[in-house]
């Protein structure tokens, strides 16, 4: 490797711009621009880490909560002057835009972050930013105030080792809001530990006193490891494939089939987490599905009569890929779907051959995986039938083959609309008259909605309750599933605000979830929020949701008014359609949880664990999500 000192670094130009426009170079000023700064600074880090020069990083967040320190133990950044600009290396790295060995060629090799070009930009929007220097026997220092040098590097005095040291206080007036989130920050270090082996990463929250060390010898493999234990997934076969190269492109990759339904692939591209269907994901589905039809074809293992989808040879599957690439392009709304076109065919060729290689030389894995997908074909064909006539009698053109118990609104089909799901026919009463006609339906449920999670498709399409369901959504289920055929802009489950109540609705949010995903994740599925209690003071009516809003009610409204009179709701079945109308149903009065999922293989292993036999446990989990479901006024 050449040696690289100051004359290296190119000069290009100061750091007004990143002041006058800094969501140009972050994305913005909100809490995502706000963390950027930490991940500018850590990705230097851990380059110097990747390119075989430092072993140990640490970040702290300091008690105020806004202000980190970052540190590597690497060469330490240059601090000899530029021959040019008569600066140290140090000065140019943290005051000129681009300055950094990246775009020079010959010097180093990057394959992840910016090594010091984004440096400058943390430095232009941090109120104060200090850096330390150990290298050459000696500790050095500089400090910055938005951006600017506060006197030239100085020598503090002998010290041994090496690394560099940045400490910043984002500016408070570019950032609304200058606490980082330890949460957010926690999760990055985490990951960067599994994404770079053999790294030691040590987070300090100074906030909470607290210090965590990350460090994983074996990588993404132990990191895919780690995602199955917390999903209790079963696995089709004792170890995981796992690819490591780095011949131009660096490919990391470990998969393991499951008996889970899904296939769940997370993905990164220079250590930043990447959302579905990005190049290097579709590179990866290609690979994996040529290498697997080429290992059954050239085995001759496909049962006569099935054909194998690509989705078949998919399903179950659970993956970590971790790419790093020169210059990333990202789209989307959420600009976190990669979109270089190169790497879908570099990264099919990348894994392809290893894959096939892999299965060849483990036969007893491989057969194991053959049996996973044929299964999973014929599941698919024998429930095919059962999908489509599900779909056909869901047609929305065919409103005769509504079920009978559905009081359907003359709105249907329009994103105002809404399907009430409501467990009891007492309740579905009154819900049928004290609801707006005009855009609330009304499905009443009144037999056990069958657990799904422990039966087969055909079962569950057999259960009337749940087929009604499925044919008033009019979207089909399953792989059928269309969500542009939905009947209804919302679908609200109004169950009891007891445990059986809760039951019914994580009964019903379950099978939603395993064979309507699209739906959840569409936002569309509501949780009501029928009232607990009635309390009546003076003339005054108010509703309490729980006991916590009783107390707050009586405390607020209560005192010295004579004796408030409470009346606790048996059931919905109790309550007036009028009084339903206004708590629960009114648009304008009432608060709806929407259900959202935050991660699939958290959810997943939720459901499992949870749709056991224990109730208790069931009721904790509905209890659950409602938190984690934010909270909609409507
Ligand atoms: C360029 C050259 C050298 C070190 C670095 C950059 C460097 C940058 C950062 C940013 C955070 N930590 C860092 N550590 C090192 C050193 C070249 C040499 O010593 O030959």
């Amino acid at each position: 490797m050449p040696s690289y000192t100051a004359k290296d670094i190119t000069v290009l130009e100061g750091l007004e711009p990143v002041r006058k426009r800094p969501g140009m170079y972050i994305g913005g000023v909100g809490s995502t621009g706000l963390h950027h700064l930490a991940w500018e600074i850590l990705d230097n880090a851990i380059d110097e880490a990747m390119n075989g020069h430092a072993s140990n990083i640490s970040a702290t967040l300091h008690e105020d909560g806004s202000s980190m320190t970052i540190t590597d133990d690497g060469r330490g950044i240059p601090v000899d002057k530029h021959p040019q600009s008569k600066k140290s290396a140090l000065e140019v790295v943290f005051t000129v835009l681009h300055a950094g060995g990246k775009f020079e060629h010959g010097s180093y090799k990057t394959a992840g972050g910016l090594h010091g070009v984004g440096a400058s930009v943390v430095c232009a929007l941090s109120k104060e930013l200090v850096v330390t220097v150990k290298r050459d026997g000696a500790q050095w220092e500089q400090r910055f105030r938005q951006g600017i040098p506060q006197g030239a590097v100085k020598k503090l005095g002998p010290a041994r080792g090496t690394g560099t040291t940045v400490f910043f206080r984002p500016d408070a007036t570019i950032f609304p809001k200058v606490e980082f989130d330890a949460a957010v920050i926690r999760e990055r270090l985490e990951v960067a530990s599994y994404l770079h082996k053999g790294v030691k990463v040590v987070f300090e929250d100074d906030t909470t006193k607290t210090r965590e060390t990350f460090e994983h010898a074996d990588g993404i493999e132990a990191y895919l490891k780690k995602l199955l234990a917390a999903s209790s997934l079963r696995t089709v076969h004792e170890s995981a494939f796992v690819l490591g190269k780095d011949n131009g492109l660096r490919v990391d990759l470990a998969l393991q089939w499951t008996e889970s339904t899904d296939e769940q692939i997370r993905s990164y591209v220079n250590g930043i987490p990447t959302g579905s269907g990005g190049t290097h994901e579709n590179g990866l589905r290609a690979g994996i599905g040529k290498a697997v039809r080429n290992f059954i074809d050239t085995h001759s293992l496909t049962p006569k009569g099935v054909t194998l989808t690509a989705d078949d040879i998919r399903e179950g599957l659970v993956g970590v890929l971790s790419i790093f690439i020169a210059e990333p392009q990202f789209q989307g709304q959420t600009k976190d779907r990669l979109n270089n076109p190169e790497i879908l065919s570099a990264i099919d060729s990348a894994v392809r051959p290893p894959i096939e290689h892999w299965l060849n030389h483990n036969l007893s894995v491989a057969e194991a995986i053959v049996a996973r997908i044929i299964l999973a074909a014929r599941a698919r064909e024998a429930s095919r039938a059962a999908q489509q006539e599900v779909t056909r009698k869901s047609a929305t053109s065919n409103r005769l083959n509504l079920p009978g118990k559905l009081s359907d609104c003359s709105a249907s089909g329009r994103e105002d609309s809404e399907l009430f799901i409501v467990e009891g026919d007492s309740a579905g009463g009154s819900a049928k008259q004290g609801r707006d006609r005009g855009r609330q339906a009304v499905l009443p449920l009144r037999g056990k909605v069958l657990n799904v999670e422990s039966a087969s498709l055909s079962k569950v399409l057999e259960n009337k309750e749940l087929s009604d369901l499925v044919t008033a959504l009019g979207c089909g289920i399953g792989k059928s599933f269309d969500i542009t055929r939905l009947r209804y802009g919302r679908v609200i489950i109004l169950a009891d605000a007891d445990s059986d109540g809760n039951h019914i609705a994580t009964l019903l949010l379950t099978f939603i979830y395993r064979h309507m995903t699209p739906l959840m994740t569409a936002g569309k599925v509501y949780l009501a929020q029928p009232p607990l209690y009635r309390i009546d003071i003076g003339k005054e009516t108010h509703w309490a949701l729980d006991e916590g809003q009783k107390a707050q009610i009586l405390e607020r409204h209560g005192k010295g008014r004579g004796a408030p009179e409470i009346t606790r709701f048996k059931g919905l079945g109790e309550m007036m359609p009028k009084v339903l109308w206004e708590t629960t149903l009114n648009p304008k009065t009432r608060r709806l949880l929407r259900v959202e999922v935050a991660d699939h293989i958290m959810t997943d292993r939720v459901i499992n664990e949870l749709m056991g036999k224990d109730a208790s446990a069931r009721f904790r989990f509905i209890m659950e999500r409602a938190e984690e479901a934010r909270e909609l006024d409507v």
